[in-house]
């Protein structure tokens, strides 16, 4: 219990709040915020830039899968298209048609995607720049928006200048260079190699970190949850996300008093549980659909990790008894499972308390076995 009590301070004063009453009030907000946000991304740049394949990898969703954004030459792109993503649906990606011709202005083209719907901008190029994705970047700054360049294919020009006895690091730096000298008119312009086939590599995981800098709180968590696993440096960064986010979901849980759960006699709040870990679940990457794209990608099975994992095996299985009785067992090996003794402590409902300490415990116990089996498949697929 003493060790309970010392969390629950804890998360008051990481709450900023002095009362359990007032961390709760704020804690409902930021998870009201949190639910209504949406992120809405979009790419644009020119004809065969590798726009619908970004827009697919930003998703983590295979080209060939359905659902897809058609990519390819006899593909393109005509209207602004939203792709939501398949587990977050508060994120949307945009495919904007390529930017034509010369003689359509960037305002138009502004005008004709509606700017105003997008929460930032990302240029794509696959060659050099040309005057218009300049002017376009300047008409985006012109409207407040954020604005970011990508420079796509990069794992072609790599393996084509290998031929002419040029390194990686040789040709990335050329290409930069020839990129910088090319918008140095534009302030504090962001550039970004990528390749739409390996995430992992060049400079995505920069670009995710400048977005994240940028976005405003509540964005930047739906950002992070929203991405693959291309990388063990995302999945801490999700995880690190997840941590921040326990308290304020205990916090906000049903709180007074217990919720009857069968097999459960401690109190805790198992809606918000279910819905915390089970987000968990599908942003990890743990769900089955992920788990063959990526035992496809890396060309060796690895779930058989995953099934050791008795939490993971009732998510899957979506079945809410079972995930009650697996859950309580935490509680059991921390010695509360027989019911909690009324401490009346800060001056509030001590059933309150004990319904935030037990959530709160919950699911750090819970998000902690989902983050350990996330990084064993991490590790087994051989992803750096
Ligand atoms: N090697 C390599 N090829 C890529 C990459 N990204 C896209 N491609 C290929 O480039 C071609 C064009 O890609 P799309 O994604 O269809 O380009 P787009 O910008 O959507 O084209 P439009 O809709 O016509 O404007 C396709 O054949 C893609 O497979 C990449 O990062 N590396
Ligand atoms: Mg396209």
């Amino acid at each position: 219990m003493e060790s309970q009590l010392a969390e629950v301070r804890a998360a008051l004063s990481q709450s900023g709040e002095s009362t359990f009453e007032g961390a709760k009030a704020k804690a409902e907000l930021v998870v009201q915020e949190l639910n209504n946000v949406t992120l809405n991304i979009a790419v644009t740049g020119v004809t065969g830039a590798g726009k619908s394949s970004f827009v697919n990898a930003l998703r983590g969703v295979q080209d060939y899968e359905e659902g897809a954004a058609p990519t390819g030459a006899e593909k393109s792109t005509m209207t602004p298209t939203m792709y939501r993503h398949p587990t977050m649906p508060n994120v949307n990606i945009w495919d904007l048609p390529g930017i034509g011709t010369e003689n359509f202005t960037a305002k138009k083209y502004m005008k004709k995607v509606n700017f105003n719907a997008y929460d930032v901008f990302l240029i794509l190029t696959s060659t050099r720049l040309r005057e218009y994705d300049i002017m376009l970047a300047k008409e985006i700054e012109k409207n407040k928006k954020n604005v970011y360049f990508i420079r796509t294919k990069v794992d072609q020009d790599v393996d084509a200048e290998k031929r002419k006895g040029k390194t990686e690091e040789q040709t990335l730096s050329l290409i930069r260079h020839a990129l910088k000298e090319k918008l140095k008119d534009l302030g504090s312009t962001h550039i970004f190699l990528v390749s739409c086939w390996e995430l992992h590599k060049f400079d995505f995981n920069k670009l995710i970190c400048v977005l994240e800098k940028d976005l405003p709180d509540n964005k930047r968590n739906a950002l992070i949850q929203s991405l693959s696993v291309y990388s063990m440096e995302i999945l801490d960064k999700k995880y690190n996300t997840f941590e921040k986010a326990i308290w304020f979901s205990a916090f906000a849980s049903g709180a007074v008093g217990a919720i009857p759960v069968p097999g459960v006699s401690a109190a805790f709040d198992f809606p918000v549980i279910t819905a915390f870990l089970t987000s968990y679940y599908f942003s990890f990457g743990l769900n089955e659909k992920s788990l063959t794209k990526l035992s496809d990608r890396v060309n060796k099975s690895i779930r058989a990790k995953i099934h050791e994992s008795e939490l993971i095996k009732v998510i899957a299985a979506r079945s809410m008894a079972c995930l009650a009785v697996e859950l309580s067992s935490y509680l059991a090996s921390e010695g509360l499972e027989g019911g909690l003794k009324v401490i009346p402590i800060l001056g509030i409902v001590a059933g309150a308390v004990l319904s935030f300490s037990t959530t709160l415990l919950v699911l750090r116990k819970g998000s902690d076995e989902l983050y350990r089996a996330a990084k064993e498949v991490v590790e087994m697929a051989g992803i750096e």
